[in-house]
């Protein structure tokens, strides 16, 4: 038997932090369908990021991306997600847009490039001393097209090079998460193209070095919850990018295409502790809503993180261990599916009752008016990112 009680206090302890480019419109190389009452800047994303947690209560923070968020002053942006009760995330670098990085950015093979990008990504470290974040998010789009393009050792040996100067930049209180990608934008090799790739660097960093786990961002049929239940054992879990994927990085909302694999996800991550704020895994989605509406996407995403993690946390550890100690193949299994069939979805609003919020955070955001309101007010929003 599950102690329900403590079942309930992991899910009102979780936090799910929501990136501002999920609030600006987005899209595909063929077309950004724009909506209206979209932010038109960092603090209008920041704002709608606050509707979330607002709804939610559990989605305080909010993941920045630089260049994307650029502003003058980032201490007052830091200021100003604190008057509106939220805090600033992980900050994305950008190392992928400028015509300089046609080549790759920190594995470029002019030296001045790799500069150019090492010293954005030092850049962003200011930003968060600037706004008291926690995590710089490393993402490089880095690789190249065709065999003999480049070469990969001396590529490695740059990406180590750069990595190196950022992580001694870094203050104790401070990490780096490092993303890997299988492709895109490179279509023959990428440089940080798995998590193996990505533990190895963050070993030799040291242990302020975590990778980020983006779930759109393997092949198909990748084990990702082995990926999770490793880095988490070694302590080098450092968070999700949290997405649905159906082809390749689709971006859609998380839980939606694989419900499922969610729930494996998760369970591996309370099975190994990850659910204790001292393990250090942020919990981070990273989406675009190109064609639905994003603030009641955003929400409908979070509670989907909260159902996955709700059932993982009823998963019965006693009996699942017993059963596989036992061999006894099909009991294992079958504790693992009775907790996934579980619907949790009375457990939550139970739960956001409890903390004075409307059990079905979606309906009462379509009934708070702040959809039309931000229609009204908020004329040429702008974009998200590069599906402009
Ligand atoms: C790359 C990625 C990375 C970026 C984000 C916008 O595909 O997952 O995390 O920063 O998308
Ligand atoms: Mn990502
Ligand atoms: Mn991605």
């Amino acid at each position: 038997m599950q102690d329900i009680e403590a079942v309930r206090a992991a899910l009102r302890a979780q936090r799910i932090e929501t990136p501002s480019w999920a609030y600006g419109n987005s899209g595909t190389r063929f077309k950004v369908f724009a909506q209206e009452g979209v932010p038109r800047d960092p603090y209008e994303k920041i704002a709608d990021a606050a509707r979330v947690h607002a709804l939610t209560g559990v989605a305080p923070l909010v993941s920045l991306h630089i260049p994307w968020d650029r502003v003058d002053d980032y201490a007052h942006l830091a200021a100003h997600a604190r008057d509106y009760g939220v805090r600033i995330g992980a900050i994305n670098a950008n190392v992928f847009q400028d015509d300089a990085y046609r080549l790759g950015s920190v594995t470029n093979p002019d030296a001045r490039v790799r500069r150019k990008a090492v010293h954005h990504l030092l850049a962003c470290v200011d930003v968060l001393d600037a706004t008291g974040s926690r995590d710089l998010k490393l993402w490089f789009a880095d690789g190249t097209n065709y065999p003999g393009q480049g070469d990969i050792a001396t590529r490695q040996a740059y990406l180590a090079e750069a990595l190196a100067e950022v992580y001694a930049r870094l203050s104790a209180d401070q990490r780096i998460l490092l993303e890997y990608k299988l492709f895109e934008p490179a279509f023959y090799m990428t440089d940080v193209p798995d998590w193996g790739t990505a533990y190895a660097h963050c070993l030799e960093l040291g242990p302020q070095a975590v990778v980020c786990v983006d779930t759109g961002h393997h092949a198909p049929g990748t084990n990702i919850e082995f990926i999770v239940a490793f880095l988490l054992s070694r302590g080098r879990l450092g968070a999700f990018d949290f997405n649905s994927r159906f082809y390749a990085d689709d971006d859609l909302m998380v839980g939606a295409a694989d419900p499922f694999q969610l729930f494996r996800i998760m369970h591996e991550v309370v099975r190994g502790g990850g659910l204790d704020p001292a393990a250090g895994v942020n919990f981070m989605l990273d989406q675009c809503h190109n064609i639905e509406p994003k603030i009641p996407a955003q929400i409908r995403s979070v509670a989907n993180v909260q159902e996955a993690t709700a059932k993982a946390l009823l998963v019965d550890a006693e009996e699942l261990a017993a059963a596989q100690q036992a061999g006894d193949v099909l009991a294992a299994n079958a504790v693992l599916m009775d907790a996934y069939a579980t619907d949790v979805r009375p457990l939550l609003r139970e739960l956001r009752e409890e903390q004075g919020l409307a059990p079905d955070p979606v309906a009462a955001y379509h009934a708070s008016g702040y959809a039309e309101r931000i229609r009204a007010e908020r004329v040429g929003g702008t974009q998200a990112g590069w599906g402009a």
